[in-house]
């Protein structure tokens, strides 16, 4: 017979499972739409243009249209090396500051057919829309704000402009996870600025793709990360942000407050770390000895979605229209490492034991912690330790140097401090320590060989809730 309290015990754990595990706290919540973006992890960026052509990082806005002329255009191969690399989507610069459109806008004279390119009948949205439904991979758009070209840029009217511009593309192409909007605001052909009706736009988004994420500065769907190197920089990172009072641009929160978030923060803006392949965004021969390497790529990942951000790495497509041998090389040596390196879980189905206060011998039990399904989450509830602590048994010594934990998001980010100890002969012995969890950590430390492994939470916002613990060799 199960002893009166540890009966209540169990009762109370898996009543608790998949409840709010915010407690009291109204935290901040992500929504459907996050969580979902949250799981796209990471993601390929495609700048592509005249700038291509040009060769240089920012256009004029007066380029020939016929500039833009890829010789060899094939999406698909980009789709094939973000899917090799393990990317889950792309993002592509639809427009970029010169305010040529890669599709052949209505609302502008300087587009793709106004070029020569297939004879002007050509549209590098349609194509690679359709090319990334082949290969499964989600669809989203750069829509520079910013147009060095459009005549009325700098006037009340270019607030139109850009709502009909961003109808057109959020009605043309599918359905999309992310629009990103670039913080950069300078002078259009007129020499003016423009004042941007943002609200307009965010309304707009929501309504014809309610299913997409907003990157700007300050969100709303998600934040710019503080740097262009695409690195969380310490091991902070909260999904709250506070914006009241805060522009995008130059008005926006200092890049130390977007890289690690706000900690009381009242929106959920989660960080997306952007960075390029290359030096520049755009493609530039002279680079092509100059694209990360595989192991440079590893390191951008484990301080990206390793610190619970989103990645999204930026390839540009070369004068061909495609991704350079030198690019797909790195990509694809990457994607393998990251494959190889998250292959086999060795927490996966096994089983949590703790110690009841009326029982001496340490019970083992399921936990969804432990389940490898990062749907199911679990609170971490042992009443009679302090601090909190999970217990995992691996059933035999196994040898690791890595752990994933994911936190509920769902129910908000509350951890505020943990460490990760591991069994050795004479008691539990600390090998990591770290601060947020959020969506993910990933925490490397020097190879263990032990069957037990614990994980202590020291400071919480609330019951912590865990969907995930994996431990590996990688
Ligand atoms: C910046 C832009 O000005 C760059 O050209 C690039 O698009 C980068 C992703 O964002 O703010």
């Amino acid at each position: 017979m199960f002893p009166a309290c540890l009966i209540l015990l169990l009762l109370v754990s898996s009543a608790s499972a998949q409840k709010n595990m915010a407690g009291k706290q109204a935290l901040p919540v992500p929504t459907a739409q996050q969580l979902a973006w949250h799981d796209t992890e990471f993601y390929l960026f495609f700048h592509f243009g005249p700038n291509t052509f040009t060769n240089v990082e920012w256009g004029h806005g007066t380029e020939p249209e016929d500039i833009f002329n890829p010789t060899d255009l094939d999406c698909d191969q980009w789709c094939r090396t973000a899917k090799q690399a393990g990317a889950r989507g792309v993002v592509i610069t639809a427009k970029h500051h010169d305010g040529f459109c890669l599709w052949p806008s209505q609302y502008s004279q300087h587009t793709v057919r106004e070029s020569k390119w297939r004879d002007g009948k050509g549209d590098v949205l349609r194509e690679l829309s359709e090319a990334c439904r082949r290969h499964g991979l989600k669809f989203g758009v750069y829509l520079s704000p910013w147009d060095r070209n459009h005549p009325q840029y700098g006037t009340p009217e270019y607030n139109d402009v850009y709502v009909n511009t961003l109808t057109e593309l959020l009605t043309s192409y599918g359905e999309l996870f992310e629009i990103w909007w670039d913080g950069a605001n300078g002078e259009g052909p007129n020499g003016k600025k423009q004042v941007y009706d943002f609200h307009r736009f965010e309304q707009l988004a929501a309504r014809l793709q309610p299913n997409a994420v907003i990157f700007s500065d300050i969100g709303p769907g998600c934040r710019w990360v503080g740097n262009e190197r695409g690195l969380i920089l310490s091991e902070t990172n909260w999904c709250t942000l506070d914006t009241a009072g805060f522009q995008r641009g130059l008005g926006a929160p200092s890049n130390d407050t977007l890289n690690r978030g706000n900690e009381n923060g009242a929106h959920w803006i989660p960080a997306e770390c952007d960075v390029s392949i290359r030096p520049g965004w755009f493609y530039h021969a002279e680079e092509d000895d100059k694209v990360k390497t595989p192991e440079q790529l590893w390191d951008i990942y484990l301080h990206s979605v390793g610190r619970g951000a989103n990645l999204i790495l930026n390839v540009p497509p070369d004068r061909r229209g495609r991704i350079h041998e030198q690019d797909s090389l790195s990509l694809v040596a990457f994607g393998e490492k990251v494959g190889a390196a998250f292959q086999h879980n060795l927490a996966k189905g096994t089983k949590i034991y703790q110690r009841s206060i009326c029982t001496f011998t340490p019970r083992k039990r399921f936990s969804h912690m432990l389940d490898g399904d990062r749907n199911t989450a679990e609170k971490i509830q042992l009443p009679n330790l302090d601090p909190a602590n999970l217990r995992i048994d691996l059933r035999k010594k196994r040898t690791f140097n890595a752990i994933v934990i994911r936190e509920a998001i769902a129910e908000g980010q509350l951890i505020q401090s943990f460490s990760v100890e591991v069994w050795k002969k004479d008691g539990w012995l600390e090998v990591a320590r770290s601060t947020t969890i959020g969506a993910r950590k990933i925490l490397r430390f020097p190879e263990q060989k032990t069957r037990k492994i614990r994980i202590v939470i020291h400071a919480s916002k609330g019951e912590p809730a865990l969907s995930e613990v994996e431990v590996y060799k990688i």
